[in-house]
């Protein structure tokens, strides 16, 4: 079985002016099916690793053939992080969080203004190309860390609520070299609806993890806990 690009749930053209038609078709088209296609042709030769979830393989790179863990880590890298941002733009989207998902944000950065600070200082501090996220440690603490090329925060055993692709090619044919402004953009276009859904699902699986002891069921609780945050089937 092989993975697939997941078509966008909106048009190309639904985040204008924030991000515009032309970025949108070439970043999903072009730019994310490659790292489709590159990780496809990475597990030919591994039928079984091909049934795994993408995020499946990244948290546990150490345990894939020395052959295929580069290219598992950046193509496969590529595809569950772009699978994941697509889904966490809408464009009813913008403005805050709410509920416990807006509690957790205040206790842990003071104010949704400070956490919009952070995370913007944290996304114009990646250097080259790389993604900024709002993470759950697990401790089910939140933070904002980075990640450079197409790493994801679950090969440090974090779990990502919503990540920021800072690549140029994410933004360069509309911003070139202003990256602040795409970043202000984005913020009009999150999805906190999304990321409020992860944060949930994420905690559910924590705690299934804090009520037993065995360590199968964690195993088993992380891994649909995976399923679940990122929505993600085969075909995404
Ligand atoms: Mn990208």
């Amino acid at each position: 079985m092989t993975h697939k690009l997941p078509p966008l749930k909106y048009s190309n053209n639904a985040l204008e002016p924030h991000i515009d038609t032309r970025t949108m078709a070439i970043h999903h088209d072009k730019h994310h099916q490659a790292y489709v296609d590159n990780l496809n042709k990475a597990l030919e030769s591994y039928p079984d690793l091909q049934e795994k979830l993408t995020l499946e393989l990244l948290h546990d790179l150490d345990s894939l053939p020395e052959e295929i863990c580069t290219a598992v880590r950046n193509q496969g890298g590529g595809h569950a992080n772009h699978s994941m941002f697509w889904k966490s733009l809408s464009p009813d989207g913008g403005g805050t969080p709410q509920g416990n998902l807006a509690d957790s944000i205040n206790e842990a950065f003071g104010s949704f203004s400070d956490f919009k600070e952070a995370f913007t200082k944290a996304a114009m501090s990646v250097f080259g190309s790389g993604w900024t996220w709002l993470c759950l440690d697990d401790e089910g603490n939140l933070l904002i860390t980075t990640t450079a090329n197409q790493d994801n925060p679950v090969s440090r055993d974090l779990i990502p609520l919503v990540g920021l692709d800072v690549w140029e090619h994410a933004y360069y044919l509309n911003y070139e070299n202003r990256r602040a402004d795409y970043i202000t953009a984005w913020w009009n276009v999150i999805s906190w609806k999304f990321v409020a859904g992860n944060f949930k699902n994420a905690i559910l699986a924590l705690r299934a993890r804090d009520v037993t002891e065995d360590v199968g069921k964690w195993a088993r609780d992380t891994k649909s806990f995976i399923k679940s945050a990122f929505s993600q089937s085969k075909d995404d």
